[in-house]
């Protein structure tokens, strides 16, 4: 064998476990040691390393120095997703880097350990390193040494930079004069804001599958035509459109579940197929990962459901009603948890970072915080009747039909099942182009340690600066705005950059050829 690529999501004892009884432990270091070309990709990083945090009694491979940990969650969200840096500058001599990667330039990281960076240690054994910055911790982001390059990051899903990466692998370009080098402090390093955008796909009613949006969750058109489905593109399309104008990641609603057809060729899986062959930035798909019975009566799982969405290009899945269903239950058991829920089993395969809960909560306006037994909030905006308290009530089947459990409630159980990250939604204001709903962000954020993503509302680039700059939220989604061409995601992000918040910019496209 050429070469080999390593790539890896999941827990750090789970993936080595399974290379050792797969026999792949040997052969991997056998051909490390004879020169041949090696990339490790994430957990094929850490892999490399001597243990992980996550695993105390797993030992690492070993072949280089150094000990993953937990990023420290007391001030930030834990995993750490998003674009982030891998900057070679000030860590090998300056204008200098390894593989194509570019101080300027963000890449896709997704992971709760990491190794942190002590200046000079690697370097003394001959390694190139690159680092990221998380809040106030430095760490590995990338390392490489004759020839062996190992990325914290996901080349593949971090756009044409990362394809660059991947590039030079192939090509066994290892060392370049960086172009742009500038001192490092002047670029923006660390975390940028994620721009996401969500597409609801359904079928219309000829059968085809479409873009569509609702407001408030109603996504027929109140018109003379007889109430159609609006019809706003083809998902695959428009997806790439989105990648093409900077997106960071990509969002597939499912919004109704596609009954009559065998769950192993539900459309979706198509749109992913082709979707994930030219657009390389995270896509997450939900709507219908619950357990289920197929046309022919076999009984499927979340987890065999959310296996064919991975398979098929899924990054991550997103789980809705079935979350609320879950949290009901772990409350009525007294907070304790079974192992069988859709979040766990998933979570427990492919990671927590693999799974998000989509939250579709609607405002309850009571006259005081005692009026009811959920956690309320003094808000702002006042109720039809001065109301100036409310609550957020879960709701379930697309919010057509509400429980008796409130946001905070649902965000702190699926947090404790093994969620990685809450899309957050607001049926009040989702198709209102009247911004994100900040009190709802602000209350969540608070009261857990995942990332959040603000959706609903999202109707001008300042409503993004917005959420940014008056909630801690980690990203933010936008649907209709972009689907109706009003504004381009790039068009948010240049808004973003003027106020000094960080983005990701997308760069110039790379053609990758695999060969042997
Ligand atoms: O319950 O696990 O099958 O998942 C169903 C999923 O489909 C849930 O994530 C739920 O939010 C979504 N969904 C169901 N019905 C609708 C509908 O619109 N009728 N879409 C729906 C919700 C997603 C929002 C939207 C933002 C931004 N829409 O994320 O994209 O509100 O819109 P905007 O920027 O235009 O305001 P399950």
């Amino acid at each position: 064998m050429k070469k080999i690529i390593l790539p890896g999501v999941g827990h750090f004892g789970h993936c080595l476990t399974q290379f050792k009884s797969a026999g792949y432990v040997e052969p991997i270091t056998k051909h490390i040691k004879s020169g041949k070309p090696f990339m490790g990709i994430c957990v094929g990083l850490q892999a490399l390393f001597e243990s992980s945090e996550e695993s105390p009694t797993t030992p690492g491979l070993g072949l280089i120095k150094g000990h993953l940990k937990r990023f420290d969650d007391s001030s930030k969200a834990v995993p750490h997703i998003g674009w982030n840096s891998a900057n070679t500058v000030g860590q090998t001599s300056s204008n200098v880097s390894f593989y194509c990667l570019r101080p300027s330039s963000k890449y896709y990281y997704v992971h709760s350990y990491a190794v942190p960076y002590t200046p000079g240690e690697l370097e003394a054994d001959g390694w190139k390193v690159a680092t990221a910055q998380y809040g106030d911790e430095e760490f590995i982001g990338a390392v490489c040494r004759d020839n062996v390059l190992v990325t914290q990051f996901h080349p593949e899903k971090s756009g044409a930079a990362g394809l660059r990466v991947l590039q030079a692998f192939l090509e066994g370009n290892s060392e370049q004069q960086i172009p742009d080098a500038r001192n490092a402090t002047e670029i923006g390093q660390g975390l940028t804001r994620r721009v996401i955008a969500c597409l609801d796909v359904r079928a219309n009613d000829a059968g085809d599958l479409v873009v569509t949006k609702g407001d408030q969750y109603d996504v027929r058109e109140a018109d003379a035509a007889g109430g159609a489905v609006r019809n706003l593109g083809k998902p695959v399309d428009m997806a790439r459109r989105y990648y093409e104008q900077g997106a960071d990641e990509i969002t597939f609603l499912n919004i109704t579940s596609f009954r009559n057809s065998p769950v192993a060729d539900t459309p979706m899986l198509e749109v992913l197929r082709r979707t994930s062959a030219s657009v390389f930035v995270p896509l997450t798909i939900g709507g219908g990962i619950r357990d289920t019975v197929d046309t022919d009566g076999t009984k499927v799982s979340a987890l065999s459901i959310a296996s064919l969405y991975f398979a098929s290009g899924a990054d991550k899945v997103s789980i809705g009603s079935d979350a609320v269903y879950a949290a009901e239950e772990y409350f009525a058991a007294d907070r304790s948890l079974t192992g069988r829920t859709a979040i766990e089993t998933i979570s427990a395969a492919y990671g927590k970072q693999a799974v998000v809960v989509s939250i579709d909560p609607r405002r309850v306006y009571v006259a005081s915080a005692s009026a009811t037994s959920h956690a309320t909030i003094e808000t702002s905006i006042s109720g039809p009747s001065g109301e100036r308290f409310c609550w957020y009530q879960c709701t379930v089947r697309g919010g057509r039909e509400g429980r008796d459990i409130d946001a905070v409630q649902l965000a702190t159980a699926v947090e404790a099942m093994g969620c990685g990250e809450l899309l957050l939604n607001c049926i009040d204001r989702d198709g209102s182009n009247s911004g994100f709903d900040l009190e709802l962000v602000e209350m969540v954020k608070k009261a857990v340690k995942i990332p959040v993503i603000a959706s609903s509302g999202a109707g001008k680039p300042e409503h993004f600066v917005e959420v940014f700059e008056k909630t801690s939220t980690d990203a933010a989604l936008g649907a209709g705005m972009f689907h109706r061409g009003e504004w381009t995601v790039a068009q948010v992000k240049a808004e973003m950059m003027g106020r000094g918040l960080l983005v990701r910019l997308p760069e110039e496209e790379v053609e990758v050829q695999v060969e042997g």
